[in-house]
């Protein structure tokens, strides 16, 4: 994938054969695996040192963001999934639930076409998508770009869809205020055990599309233990985004975070649950 994040670095993946019976090699094969040097070559080093510059050049642009978000008392939220967890579901219903009570705006990323800008577009909300390409992350910088094509008045939100990925979007600070993971149930309960550093990373975990709970084999206890063990401060929200079912829960966590640009206002829009 990308040479930024360190993804398609061959040192740093380690390879375990699981139920596979242990066999001694053959002696003449036993260090044929051992002909090139162990330390990486300078070449690899190069690199490595590299990808540290990438990343701390990412830090220095989100610290950039993350003063001006600040100096405009703008809420900047940083939405990661996987592929389809339904993050541009939720932005939509909250768009349209919050319409006209606090100011928002959004940034999508994705790898190629509009989309999902489209669908934000289509409630009202000004929306910039940024195309990654081949990337599989947003970094400080896009966003950065995307601000400025924005232009947000002071005292809104930016919501920021990340592109669906539970890897490598982990490593990229983009300034936000809070980083918001979102699994669904289709996805099985084991996600955060085996993609931590995205849990790790985030504030908020919210179980999404409760309403397929009663057929799909997901034990939201068991998911939020293993998302406790990346990060045992996390908090989370389950909700469906298509019907409606605990959105409110999500709307307190917002207002939370945003005092006094909403003020209860939307208390009602989901009336039948808190
Ligand atoms: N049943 C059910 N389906 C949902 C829910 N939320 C989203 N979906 C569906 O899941 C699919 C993916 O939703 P999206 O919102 O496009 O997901 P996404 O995370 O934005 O996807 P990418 O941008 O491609 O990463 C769509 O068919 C949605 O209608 C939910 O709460 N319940
Ligand atoms: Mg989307």
């Amino acid at each position: 994938m990308c040479a930024t994040c360190g993804c398609d670095q061959p040192g740093s993946a380690v390879f375990t054969k699981v139920g596979e019976p242990h066999f001694k090699p053959l002696a003449q094969f036993e260090n044929a695996h051992h002909q090139h040097p162990h330390d990486p070559t300078d070449r690899q080093k190069r690199k490595i040192e590299l990808e540290r510059d990438v990343l701390n050049k990412n830090n220095l642009a989100a610290k950039h963001n993350r003063f001006h978000f600040d100096q405009a008392g703008m809420i900047a939220l940083n939405l990661v999934s996987s592929p389809g967890s339904g993050k541009t579901t939720l932005l939509e219903a909250t768009l349209s639930a919050t319409k006209g009570q606090f100011h928002s705006y959004v940034i999508e990323g994705d790898q190629q076409t509009t989309r999902d800008a489209d669908r934000i577009a289509a409630t009202g909300c000004e929306v910039v998508q940024i195309n990654t390409g081949k990337g599989c992350h947003l970094d400080a910088d896009m966003v950065h770009r995307a601000l400025h094509q924005l232009n947000p008045q002071p005292n809104s939100v930016v919501f920021i869809e990340n592109v669906g990925n539970l890897v490598c979007p982990a490593m990229f600070d983009l300034g936000e205020k809070k980083r918001v993971a979102i699994i669904s149930v289709t996805e099985g309960d084991d996600k955060p055990l085996k993609y931590p550093d995205m849990f790790e990373s985030s504030q908020l975990c919210i179980i999404n599309k409760i309403d397929l709970l009663p057929y799909v084999n997901f034990n939201v206890a068991l998911a939020k233990q293993y998302a406790r063990m990346a990060n045992p401060d996390i908090e989370f929200i389950e909700l469906s985004a298509t019907t409606g079912k605990g959105l409110n829960r999500w709307y307190k966590w917002l207002d939370e975070l945003v005092p006094g640009t909403r003020q209860n206002q939307v208390a009602g829009v989901f009336a039948d649950e808190v």
